[in-house]
């Protein structure tokens, strides 16, 4: 990484000081990934995605949001109007998440996010057929706006055992944009473990179910650093239940929206979690995609999930 495109790098408005910074290092697509993932807490896979169909996924999602006033034109450019009629259009949270659901059922969406190339990887990654939740949590994060620093457990965790995440850029992430970091070795982090373990957000609300020491605090106790990277068309982030990450802010001078998608796959013998799985996923607290602070119009601040 340049010195330059290092200093745009902040969690929570605070600068992350240099020597706490590294590059998430590409796995090998030609050795065992389930070694590698147990090895590190990750696994980047560069170009995994066809980059034209993510680019069509990208312009499908900018096509929605502009639908309710939230992009400026050229609407393909993805950069945020700072307006938005969303909440006049869609006045209830139900309201809200059934047309978030609709953006996130997008067919170039899912064709990117669900489709054969990412599923064959998964089966690979599991030695076994893989399975898919149909809840997707996908995220457009405006200028000022970034993820909490949590692990995934809290939140997902009455299925599979062998539930994995998988992060995907649905636009260019530059340093500057507010791409994802995870924290290195944070995986093998018993403290962060016995915490979360068997924590259900939806059961047990007086816990929150993200990390709320400071990342750079954190970082600094574990002797731990940021990795992230710039991110690409194509690429995609996998990682475990345990692993600690977030996003950094995004910083982007222009006002582009920040577009990715999570997406969790297991092995389809394991039970899954019924929250996440059919039709209509009743997700957190029965809300569906209203629970999820993108079913929020982009002026709004909101809270992860
Ligand atoms: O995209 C983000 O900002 C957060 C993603 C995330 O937290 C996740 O993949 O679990």
């Amino acid at each position: 990484m340049t010195q330059t495109s290092k200093l745009s790098l902040t969690v929570n408005g605070a600068a992350v000081p240099d020597i706490f910074v590294d590059e998430l290092r590409p796995a090998d697509l030609n050795s065992d990934l389930a070694q590698q993932l147990g090895d590190k807490g990750y696994l980047l896979l560069r170009h995994v995605h066809d980059p034209v169909e993510v680019d069509a996924a990208r312009k499908e999602v900018l096509h929605r949001l502009a639908e309710v006033g939230e992009v400026s034109d050229p609407v393909e450019s993805g950069l945020a109007s700072g307006l938005s009629r969303r909440r006049d259009i869609y006045p209830t949270t139900e309201d809200l998440g059934a047309f978030w659901q609709s953006v996130s059922e997008g067919k170039a969406v899912r064709s990117v996010i669900n489709g054969p190339r990412i599923t064959r990887v998964m089966s690979t990654l599991f030695q076994e057929p893989a399975q898919h939740f149909s809840f997707a949590w996908l995220r457009a994060m405006t200028a000022g706006r970034a993820s909490p620093l949590h692990v995934d457990h809290p939140y997902m965790n009455r299925g599979s055992k062998r539930l994995v995440t998988c992060w995907s850029p649905l636009c260019r992430i530059s340093l500057s944009d507010g791409p994802l970091f995870i924290l290195e070795g944070s995986h093998n982090w018993p403290d962060i473990r016995q915490q979360f373990e068997g924590h259900d957000v939806d059961h047990d609300s007086s816990r929150p179910g993200h990390i709320e020491e400071s990342p750079i605090t954190l970082t600094q106790r574990k002797a731990s650093r940021f990795l992230t990277t710039e991110f690409d068309l194509g690429d995609c982030l996998i990682f475990g239940m345990f692993t600690v990450h977030g996003s950094f802010d995004n910083n982007s001078a222009n006002g582009l929206i920040r577009l990715s998608c999570d997406t969790r796959f297991q092995p389809a013998a394991d039970p899954m979690d019924d929250r996440f799985a059919g039709p209509d996923p009743a997700a957190h607290n029965g809300l569906g995609y209203g629970c999820l602070s993108a079913s929020r119009p982009l002026t709004e601040a909101g809270v992860l999930r």
